[in-house]
């Protein structure tokens, strides 16, 4: 990595499989019992607040159950010690890079934690007293919703997103399938700004033929081998 200064890495709900959240759309998918169009747009959220509300509610009380692994770890170390720019980018909705102590981050699909006033956009840490029939503390408007980037809208921190993907010498896509956009288009992205582009997943992603290396297998193996 001798001639390597700025790094963007996305991650993705593979990341997080070996703590044991389950993946959008392995066999084992987080949509099992739950169609997709049920739970993850604006228009499903407006039909049946309180299925989607139920459904977050799951999501939020399995990250209580677990912990960090090794692939979060890793990328946290590399965070405190690298000495060049650096962004994490996340797909993933959980807290387990937070909390295995990256800060170089952004969750561009929002975050179970907090909540969001669709009246006036402000962002909250979640409190179940606050979802359950009381206002914004900005605005007051009563209805708020779980911070989570549904289909069609428009994913969080895009600006800085872009800025970093045009500065990268390296991207490094971990744990993702590659099937939404726009962070599947972030390899050609990188690349059309000249970057190396490298991808750890347990399996060819949707873009995989972008890479100029791929690499298979758990990320718990793959990550810290990479870093270290
Ligand atoms: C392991 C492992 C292990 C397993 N170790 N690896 C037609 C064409 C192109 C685009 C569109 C289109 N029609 C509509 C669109 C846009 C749409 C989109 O992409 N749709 C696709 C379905 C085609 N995108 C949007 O609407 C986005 N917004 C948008 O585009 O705004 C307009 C815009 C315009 C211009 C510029 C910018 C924006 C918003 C997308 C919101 C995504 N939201 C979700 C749901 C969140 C809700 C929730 O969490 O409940 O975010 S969808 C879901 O997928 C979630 C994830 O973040 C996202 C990505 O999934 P991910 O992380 O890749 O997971 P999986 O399960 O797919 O893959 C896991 C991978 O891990 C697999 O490869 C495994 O092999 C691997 N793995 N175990 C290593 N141990």
């Amino acid at each position: 990595m001798d001639d390597i200064r700025n790094i963007v890495i996305l991650t993705g709900a593979g990341i997080s499989a070996e703590s044991g959240l389950a993946t959008f759309r392995g066999p084992d998918g987080l949509w099992e019992g739950h169609r997709v169009e049920d739970v993850c747009t604006p228009e499903a959220f407006a039909r049946d607040p309180d299925l989607v509300q139920t459904f977050y509610d799951m999501r939020r009380a399995a990250l209580a159950g677990v912990e960090p692994n090794p692939a979060h770890h890793a990328l946290a170390r590399l965070d405190r010690e690298w000495p060049g720019e650096l962004l994490l980018v996340t797909q993933n909705v959980d807290d387990l890079h937070d909390r295995a102590g990256s800060t170089r981050l952004v969750h561009m699909h929002g975050e179970l934690k907090s909540a969001l006033c669709p009246a006036c956009g402000q962002r909250t840490a979640w409190e179940s007293s606050l979802v359950d029939g009381h206002a914004c503390p900005a605005c007051n408007a009563a209805a708020l919703r779980p911070d989570i980037v549904w289909f069609g809208e428009m994913p969080y921190h895009m600006e800085r997103i872009e800025r970093a993907l045009a500065g990268a010498d390296l991207f490094v896509s971990i744990g993702t399938s590659g099937a939404v956009y726009p962070a599947a288009g972030y390899v050609q992205t990188a690349r059309y700004h000249g970057a190396h582009a490298l991808e750890l997943n347990l399996e060819p992603s949707a873009g995989s033929v972008w890479f100029h290396e791929s690499r298979m297998g758990p990320a718990s193996e793959l990550v810290p081998l990479w870093v270290d």
